[in-house]
């Protein structure tokens, strides 16, 4: 557990009811679990304590194996009392129950038990059934909460490192059901999860950072918020947060940053900057900037490191040192000037930054070093392609296979984001566990899909579209996502694969095959005339898969020759094709599409994460095959045959 040391300790003649109750045992009889009188003291319960409370909840019947669902409603009613714009155990124990998004009746009840009397009986009855901390065993992979219950009531075990122990020195064999190599598994287990990078997917990442601005912009004489760092440029994962404020008031802003109910520990915090770490979450770093003078911050805080290392090499030979508060005018000997000579020069924003070094406003998601300088120095950067751009989707599924949302519902959620065309790409027939489609399904698919089309062309025949849509019309068009199959043949027949109107082709099973095997399997997709695009092509899930053993050089010569599109998926654990394979991609000549691979109406929106990848890849509209209007997709998807023929 962390520590949480930079709570106010609770007055002396209180029964500790702060957190502190929350991690000791309660052994000597002066701890009550969950808090001694606590509604009417002088220390009343926050709403990061009503959340580490509701989370531990969550915990202890995750340990106890309870239904996900139930779980899950506690930890989501954690986060939401944690963000709640009030102070939720003050307006409880009034009597005032608002209510709170995410927090039903049964949890507003126990709330309202907590901030009254100070106890909650479900809370005590658990902590004194078993230790929460017994949850972070169930992060080792393939351990459930029988192995935990298991290991806790027969050796005591509370923790990882217990749990590690015990293992190495053999005791865990002796328990009911655990063997040699069971014990071995486990041993494994602990490794691969503690070799797994700590870094947050950019999604989550950018909805934790959504949530401060949110909580932060109201707080008075805050001008602007900036969220920096790797979120800024785009990153797929994010190791922490970096926040950056435009005010006049940096202490207040400072004072209520550190009082938010989601922070869990202040791990630094003085007048400029401060730093926190989030309940559950990562790192936050605040910086604030004074008013008026936020260029240089922005672009020291933006990063990366690299760009900035670059940045600070070319004022220094003109004769400035470059920091976040400035260029400082340097003496003849490399240091800072004095006296009279002594000129900071700061910037309102960060395009005059750049323009006092002769450089163009290099967008975010290019400050990695590679090559954005020299770029911005000719005037060669691109003109990064935006979600703008995109005039449709080629990549989504409907229930008729593995999504949650009907052909119907998906092509409705399509139409009033303003496309112009969004392929419905369902599985094909050998991916049995996604549902995929037997032919007859596909014939059946296409008469629905006509049908919706009909609606839609008298829809806007009659000027009754809806808000939303694309006033040159909407079209569902219909493809497939074509299993590529272990043996390299494609899953369904050619006069088949003919009549779709676009076709994504993907690897999905015999994964460990070599390198030669993979590289023909997806060469033979992209060579048939009927490929359009190859999904997710590296094949990864980010953190947890790799990427397909493939000839990427062969790849790209051969996407490239027949025009068959290379996707970046926008789904936030694939983002693939990732950036740098991207940018070789488009450097050697292939198109890309940019898709979403959305699976129910919300994931539509993934095309934004695939956007942010295309644009750190120096992608401009002209290389994205869905930035193209309908009648120009389907022409070029008319035409495959004969690039294929050569
Ligand atoms: P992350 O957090 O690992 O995903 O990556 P960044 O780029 O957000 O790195 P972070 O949070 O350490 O720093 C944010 C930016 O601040 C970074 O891109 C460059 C800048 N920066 C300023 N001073 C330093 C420094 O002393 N070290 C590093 N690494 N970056 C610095
Ligand atoms: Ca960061
Ligand atoms: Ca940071
Ligand atoms: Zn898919």
């Amino acid at each position: 557990m962390p520590s949480r040391q930079d709570r106010p300790a609770p007055p002396t003649r209180e029964p500790a009811p702060d957190d502190a109750t929350l991690d000791a045992p309660p052994a000597d009889g002066e701890h009550v679990a969950g808090g001694g009188d606590v509604a009417s003291g002088a220390h009343p319960l926050t709403n990061g304590d009503l959340a580490r409370i509701f989370h531990e909840i969550g915990d202890i019947l995750e340990v106890k194996g309870e239904l996900v669902f139930k779980t899950v409603a506690y930890h989501r009613a954690a986060d939401a009392i944690a963000r709640a714009p009030f102070d939720v155990a003050e307006a409880y124990g009034a009597g005032d129950r608002r209510p709170i998004p995410g927090v039903g009746q049964a949890i507003a009840d126990k709330i309202a038990e907590l901030a009254t009397t100070g106890r909650m009986a479900l809370h005590e009855r658990l902590r004194a059934e078993i230790p929460a901390s017994l949850v972070d065993l169930l992060r080792i992979p393939g351990v459930g909460p029988r192995t935990v219950r298991l290991v806790w009531e027969g050796l005591g075990i509370e923790s990882l490192d217990d749990l590690r122990r015990a293992a190495e020195a053999g005791h865990l064999r002796g328990l009911k059901g655990i063997s040699a190599g069971t014990e071995q598994r486990i041993l494994d287990g602990i490794v691969q999860l503690e070799s797994r990078p700590q870094r947050l997917l950019l999604d989550r990442a950018q909805a934790l950072s959504d949530d401060l601005v949110t909580q932060l912009a109201g707080v008075e004489g805050v001008r602007r918020i900036v969220q920096a760092g790797s979120l800024r440029r785009r990153r797929e994962t994010i190791g922490d947060l970096d926040l950056l404020v435009e005010t006049d008031a940096p202490e207040a802003v400072i004072e209520r940053f550190t009082r938010l109910g989601v922070v869990d520990q202040v791990i630094g915090a003085g007048k400029a900057k401060a730093s926190v770490r989030l309940l559950r979450g990562p790192q936050v770093d605040l910086m604030v900037m004074p008013p008026g003078e936020a260029g240089t911050y922005l672009v020291h805080f933006t990063g990366s490191a690299d760009h900035n290392v670059a940045l600070r090499g070319i004022a220094r030979d003109r004769g400035w040192s470059l920091s976040e508060k400035g260029f400082l005018r340097l003496d003849g000997d490399g240091q800072p000037a004095t006296g009279g000579e002594a000129e900071l020069r700061t910037f309102p924003d960060e395009a005059a930054a750049y323009g006092f070094l002769d450089l163009a406003f290099i967008e975010p998601e290019l400050r990695e070093h590679r090559g954005e300088i020299e770029a911005a120095r000719d005037g060669r950067l691109p003109s990064l392609v935006t979600r703008a751009d995109l005039r449709g989707d080629l990549h989504t599924h409907s229930d008729w296979s593995d999504g949650v949302h009907s052909i119907e519902v998906m092509a409705e959620t399509g139409r009033r984001l303003g496309y112009a065309y969004q392929v419905l790409t369902d599985h094909s027939q050998s991916l049995a566990i996604a549902h995929g489609l037997e032919p007859a399904r596909v014939e059946l698919q296409r008469s629905i899909i006509a049908a919706l089309n009909a609606r839609f062309a008298a829809e806007e025949a009659a000027g009754t579209i809806p808000d939303g849509a694309h006033p040159g019309g909407f079209r569902l068009l219909h493809g497939c996502e074509l299993e590529v199959r272990a043996d390299g043949r494609l899953d369904y027949a050619d006069d088949l694969l003919a009549r779709f109107d676009l076709v994504v082709a993907s690897v999905h099973v015999a994964r460990r095959q070599t390198r030669a095997e993979l590289t023909r399997r997806t060469l033979n997709a992209i060579r048939s005339p009927h490929v359009d695009v190859i999904a997710h092509p590296a094949g990864r899930m980010i953190q947890s898969r790799d990427d397909l053993d493939l000839d990427w050089d062969a790849v790209f010569e051969a996407a490239a020759a027949t025009g068959t599109a290379l996707e970046i998926n926008g789904s936030p654990h694939r983002l693939d094709l990732a950036a740098e394979r991207a940018r070789r991609a488009v450097g050697g000549g292939c198109l890309l599409s940019i898709d979403s691979d959305a699976h129910r109406t919300s994931e539509l929106e993934y095309v934004r994460w695939g956007v942010d990848q295309a644009r750190r890849a120096w992608v401009e509209p002209r290389n994205v095959l869905n930035a193209r209007g309908r009648d120009e997709l389907l022409a070029w998807v008319a035409a495959k045959p004969a690039r294929v023929r050569g």
